[in-house]
């Protein structure tokens, strides 16, 4: 797992959520998230069904939901420690489908391990405000984590072009931009100079 993660959002994007999509698998991205908050369950079915249709080739995963990403036959789903435990979901999901777990402290980190996730999540590595209720963890929770489980680690939060590559050298294999990526008017073109960068 590395490179550039593609994560959704509605309420930020210039083109909609589609065309972001159609941008990130012309970039060439392998993991490509759809996460929208405060939609009814039909809604966000009906949206994961055409986007998961529209990553074609890329890994699809479904953000908070598992019953969505089931439904839409994804690749797997990304939970938030107030989201299905874990350990539940791998139970749900059977051992193929991907589970990615939101940490924020080294605890929560080895759980996740020791429950069959595939990789973490950690954020917000910087102030951002995408996600009103995210605490900064900083570059440093990168770096702990990173010693101490094995876990692929995909950092997201306030990344941007000009801070990329601290966080892929204090040890991140991914990374996730949302705001820096969804408000330029050409996203693949965003994409591509983060994918540089991450080499
Ligand atoms: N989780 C932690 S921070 C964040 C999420 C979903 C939002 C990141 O958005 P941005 O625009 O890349 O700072
Ligand atoms: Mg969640």
């Amino acid at each position: 797992m590395q490179g550039f993660y593609f994560i959704t959002d509605d309420a930020l994007s210039v083109n909609g959520s589609i065309s972001d999509v159609k941008a990130a698998v012309k970039a060439g991205v392998k993991f490509i998230q759809y996460r929208s908050k405060n939609q009814s369950v039909r809604n966000m079915y009906r949206q994961a069904r055409e986007l998961k249709q529209t990553a074609k080739g890329s890994i699809f995963i479904v953000n908070d939901r598992i019953d969505i990403a089931l439904a839409v036959g994804a690749d797997g789903v990304h939970l938030g420690q107030d989201d299905m435990p874990c350990d539940l979901a791998r139970k749900i999901l059977g051992p193929d489908k991907i589970i990615g777990i939101s940490i924020h402290n080294k605890e929560q980190a080895l759980l996740a391990l020791k429950q069959g996730a595939n990789y973490i999540g950690i954020g917000a590595i910087f102030p951002t405000n995408t996600k009103s209720d995210a605490d900064v963890l900083g570059l440093e929770m990168i770096e702990q984590v990173a010693k101490i489980v094995s876990l692929p680690i995909v950092a997201i939060g306030g990344i941007n072009l000009g801070n990329v590559k601290q966080v892929k050298a204090a040890g991140a294999d991914a990374v996730c931009a949302i705001s820096s990526v969804v408000t330029k008017q050409d996203v693949a073109m965003e994409i591509s100079k983060f994918q540089e960068l991450l080499k």
